[in-house]
């Protein structure tokens, strides 16, 4: 997996509780082929356990499709499951220590909601940030929350991929033309769906709209 040439247009964010299928590995699955092109395995209620086993599953799903699977929070799991990154917010150890953990061939995703934090996670050594929440969300509601405006100021200053998250639905993503950000990370408008394919279909199509 080259890390320089991952497509972060449509990011998956796993979420159990929030699914339509029963098994994660279905809506993965499903999600992969709708053309979802990275995954970050984001699982709050489980033991450490769970967490690598769940890793390990859903990495062979991944594989399958050459997309990178990214592991929420926890550089140790993402080593031992041998993934291909991890991603951290401002509550977890900090970049440049992680960095240091998981080596430079691994990505290295930090959650940033102004320019400043993201100019540090750019500095220390992050390969793309998640910039949000844009819209509310009741996925995850300790946010803080980041204007289209800033995204665009973000991207402007960071020479890293910027993917926009929180509340983002299809119908949203015209509204981030001439941002030149480099995807929409979502829980729930794929997740959620009744259809995760067909929705990750639908997401890439809307997703022209910000590119032209
Ligand atoms: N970080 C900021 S908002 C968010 C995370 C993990 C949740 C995004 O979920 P949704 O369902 O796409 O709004
Ligand atoms: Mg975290």
């Amino acid at each position: 997996m080259d890390k320089k040439c991952v497509d972060y247009t449509l990011y998956l964010v796993t979420d159990r509780e929030l699914m339509s299928s029963e098994k994660l590995e279905d809506a993965v699955f499903d999600a992969l082929s709708g053309g979802c092109g990275i995954v970050q395995l984001r699982e709050k209620n489980c033991s450490s356990r769970e967490f690598f086993d769940m890793a390990l599953r859903i990495k062979r799903i991944c594989r399958e499709f050459d997309v990178p699977l990214i592991i929420n929070d926890r550089a140790d799991i993402a080593l031992a499951a041998d993934c291909d990154g991890v991603h951290i917010g401002q509550k977890d150890l900090p970049a440049e220590y992680v960095r240091k953990i998981i080596g430079k061939d691994k990505i290295l995703g930090v959650s940033a909601s102004n320019i400043d934090k993201a100019l540090e996670a750019y500095k220390n050594g992050a390969d793309y940030l998640g910039v949000g929440a844009v819209f509310p969300t009741s996925t995850k509601t300790d946010t803080n929350s980041v204007t289209i405006e800033q995204i665009a100021e973000i991207k402007k200053a960071v020479g890293i991929p910027v993917v926009a998250i929180g509340g983002i639905k299809k119908e949203k993503l015209c509204l981030f033309r001439g941002t030149r950000i480099d995807g929409a990370a979502v829980v729930s408008a794929v997740i959620s769906e009744p259809d995760i394919k067909k929705a990750a279909e639908e997401f890439k199509v809307a997703w022209r709209c910000v590119d032209v």
